[in-house]
């Protein structure tokens, strides 16, 4: 048998899922408290996190504590690209602590997108993260849907993992889909949605989810704990279009339409129509003015770094957006940010033409049933955010425990 891990199903679920025979010891220890127990619960461990902050206070660590807590929920298609960018956006900040790394179905199926990001988080030396499987299929979408709707109502300019081109089973992983190496790291056993749930319970109000990919595993996390949204410190997704100014073919003939809310429409609907603390959405309008240049790859790569390295290996300057890098670097530092505004967001979820397009309203004209106001992005200081980005890049990856 040659390198490549043979196809173990098919889209409709049969089959064997790639990673769900790993072993070892979970990253994490679960203690999930039933509903009603959060405010007892909170209570001791604020006495605890007060006691520690205490203790913390008199150590030389004590800077660690100030690191804003996230977990990255990504479709980390690869080698290089948006994705892996974004996450590393966050691995590589020093004022931040990366919880995990869950990884949905999306930009390609999870377990080859799991393969990317466990290579690379063994090439900058931080396997410590956790990686969390996440959704492979969305919750109602499917190829088939998708291939019948194109047939329908015309072509759709981008289907991710569910493209003809380059086209692979579900969980298969083929090593040439794979070209900086198989990873011999192994995710976590526990799921996204878990991890997340636990995370919000264990550090309340102090995590936030950047939700990069498709919304399937933060639509799970809702769906198990009716909690989950409030217990987060923010929400922050790339996702949605309002009205892009583009020659781009994907949005010529509907700008409403946008991948991540395309992909899984019925995930991004439960996600939009939750009662978050505090959502703040990256659409398509803002992300099509930033660009990833070759002389930002180059200028990055003479840092001398691994990680350098691997992203000018990887530029790919067909595919030069920096959809979620800004989501994160605009979490990081909002002051990127020069335009703003709230809208309340939803999704189509109507099967036809519109499937999976973006619906918003100005708070002025919202419908009675709405969930949290978004905190859109519309417009970004591109020398500001490239600026951020590069240094971030070019500087040596934190080590473990200091991130
Ligand atoms: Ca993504």
């Amino acid at each position: 048998m040659s390198e490549s891990i043979e196809s173990r199903g098919n889209e409709e679920g049969e089959g064997q899922n790639q990673w769900a025979a790993c072993t070892g010891p979970d990253v994490r220890n679960f203690d999930y408290p039933a509903r009603g127990e959060t405010s007892k619960r909170s209570a001791m461990k604020h006495a605890l996190f007060l006691f520690a902050s205490i203790a913390v206070l008199l150590a030389p660590a004590a800077f660690a504590q100030s690191r804003r807590k996230v977990i990255v929920d990504e479709d980390a298609a690869g080698p290089g690209g948006s994705n892996l960018q974004a996450i590393m956006t966050l691995v590589q900040s020093p004022a931040v602590e990366t919880l995990g790394i869950a990884v949905v179905s999306g930009d390609q199926w999870r377990d080859e997108e799991i393969a990317h990001i466990l290579r690379l988080l063994e090439i900058v030396g931080r396997t410590d993260i956790p990686v969390l499987p996440g959704a492979v299929f969305p919750l109602v979408h499917t190829r088939d849907q998708a291939l019948l709707d194109e047939q329908l109502y015309g072509k759709i300019n981008y289907m991710g993992a569910w493209e003809r081109r380059g086209w692979h089973e579900p969980f298969a992983v083929p090593s040439t889909a794979v070209p900086e190496g198989m990873p011999t790291a192994r995710p976590s056993n526990t799921d996204a949605a878990h991890f997340m749930i636990h995370m919000v319970r264990q550090y309340p109000h102090q995590v936030t989810i950047v939700a990069v990919g498709p919304m399937t595993d933060v639509a799970l996390a809702l769906r198990l704990d009716p909690e989950f949204a409030q217990l987060a410190q923010e929400l922050v997704f790339m996702g949605g279009s309002l009205n892009p100014v583009s020659n781009d073919p994907e949005w010529e003939s509907d700008p409403r339409h946008e991948f991540n809310f395309w992909f899984d429409p019925e995930a991004a609907h439960i996600v939009l129509s939750a009662h978050w603390a505090k959502a703040t959405g990256v659409p398509v309008d803002v992300s099509i003015k930033t660009h990833f240049t070759r002389v930002m790859a180059e200028e990055i790569a003479t840092s001398g770094t691994p990680l350098g390295r691997y992203w000018l290996k990887y530029y790919d300057a067909d595919n030069d957006y920096m959809w979620d890098e800004l989501a994160a670097a605009a979490w990081i530092d909002p002051s990127i940010i020069t335009a703003e505004k709230d809208y309340i967001l939803d999704v189509n979820i109507e099967r036809g033409p519109n499937y999976g397009d973006t619906l918003s309203w100005p708070e002025r004209d919202k419908p009675n049933l709405s969930g949290t106001p978004v905190h859109v992005l519309l417009d970004v200081n591109n020398e500001k955010f490239d600026k951020l980005f590069v240094d971030l890049m070019s500087s040596p990856t934190p080590k473990e425990g200091a991130n």
